[in-house]
């Protein structure tokens, strides 16, 4: 059987003041839909972050109610989705019910997630464990874990090489600690786990933040406070797992535990990571085949690093990156007047500029007590020589001079 593997699309997402929902639909509806048909997809994992926040702008959500509505009537490609830290999990539960008949299996709320759905496929049925990004506290709520719980937490340290970052030492059984997300994704994990039919093949989505997972840039920390992280061990017993919330697609420890990463790039942190769409091919004992598709977004996010006059007059770069979405690393040391209304008639899209070439550097040889000691004019050619690394020529110093004798005497 053969499943789509995508998260993180971040509908209604801006960008430096710009939004980004027609890169979004360019991706979504030319190159997702043909990847559906073309490569024979059975069903598609979307493991959160639907939209980049609880109350989305109406054009975000058109581009969903049009998307799922192509899956359901037209390509009727079953879609099994759950929320992420981003989306609001109830408001993206709208129709549940009515939408599952259509093929359509929304999970937010834990409490909507607490058994498998046996998804009854070509070659037989995977029981789908849908684990949407919850606040330990509300998993704890669903599993019916009382404050009051306090029970030996069943964790497999059986070793194996795929998970050998995970602590080994021996553990003392500990309380069951309903803040800790670690804790309570095992112990939800479990719950369901222990419904799958004996077997059959189980796939988990999940929108969590795996140990030892990178971190691309435009993610936002899921608790203010302790650990967010939970341990791939969590997601060991399914044949796979579908992450979502780290941007960049990434396995976990082992080749069946994955991110599939956002369709497009949404911080310049991420400039250099390739985004992808990821392709499951699961035999019937569950053994998966993983392959990934490359995106093909409309704009690129590039990083353009020269002098500012080179970025100006190099037609070659300009040619290249008219449309892309630009950060301008100047290495100029001189102020630039205008820059970006400059660089914009070349590069439409540059969304901001960064003066690497301006950061004054520390003098090291002179500590804060000598700063002190010096008076203002003293200080201002310190910092001169520090910004354009050369002293002032005595024009230079002949002409600071008189302003600061103006200011001097009108103060
Ligand atoms: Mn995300």
């Amino acid at each position: 059987m053969r499943f789509l593997h995508t998260a993180d699309w971040h509908l209604g997402r801006i960008f430096y003041g710009q939004y980004l929902t027609e890169d979004q639909a360019h991706v979504l509806e030319n190159q997702f839909f043909t990847i559906l048909k073309d490569e024979k997809i059975d069903g598609i994992l979307l493991a959160g972050d639907i939209f980049d926040r609880a109350v989305p702008p109406i054009e975000a959500i058109e581009l969903w109610d049009s998307i799922i509505t192509r899956l359901a009537m037209d390509y009727k490609v079953p879609l099994f989705v759950v929320s992420g830290n981003h989306d609001g999990a109830e408001r993206l539960e709208v129709g549940r019910s009515m939408l599952s008949r259509s093929g359509i299996h929304i999970w937010g709320s834990p409490h909507h997630a607490l058994q498998p759905f046996e998804f009854e496929g070509a070659d037989g049925k995977v029981a789908i464990c849908p684990m949407p990004f919850s606040e330990p506290r509300r998993i704890g709520d669903a599993l019916g874990l009382g404050a009051s719980v306090s029970k030996p937490v069943d964790i497999d340290m059986t070793e194996d090489s795929l998970f050998s970052y995970v602590e080994t030492e021996e553990q003392e059984p500990a309380s069951l600690n309903l803040h800790n997300y670690d804790q309570m994704y095992q112990a939800w994990s479990d719950y369901l786990y222990k419904q799958v039919p004996k077997g059959m093949c189980s796939i988990a989505i999940s929108h969590a933040f795996v140990m030892g997972g990178e971190v691309g840039g435009s993610e936002r920390t899921l608790s203010v406070g302790g650990s967010e992280q939970v341990s791939p061990q969590v997601f060991k017993d399914f044949h796979y797992t579908a992450l979502g919330h780290l941007h960049g697609p990434q396995r976990m420890g082992a080749d069946y535990i994955r991110y599939s990463g956002s369709p497009l790039k949404y911080s310049f942190d991420e400039h250099t990571q390739k985004k992808s769409f990821t392709i499951i091919d699961m035999d019937k004992k569950g053994n998966v085949d993983i392959s990934t598709i490359p995106v093909e977004a409309k704009r690129d996010v590039v990083i353009l690093e020269g002098y500012f006059e080179d970025l100006l007059n190099n037609k070659e770069l300009q040619a290249k990156h008219k449309d892309d979405y630009v950060q301008a690393r100047l290495l100029d040391t001189m102020p630039i007047m205008d820059g970006m209304a400059k660089l914009r008639q070349v590069y439409h899209r540059c969304m901001t500029i960064d003066l690497v070439g301006r950061v004054a550097t520390p003098m090291a040889d002179m500590d804060e007590a000598v700063f002190k000691e010096l008076n203002e004019r003293e200080l201002f050619n310190q910092f001169a020589e520090t910004v354009w690394k050369e002293p002032l020529t005595e024009r230079e110093q002949q002409y600071i001079n008189s302003v600061w004798d103006r200011i001097l005497k009108e103060d």
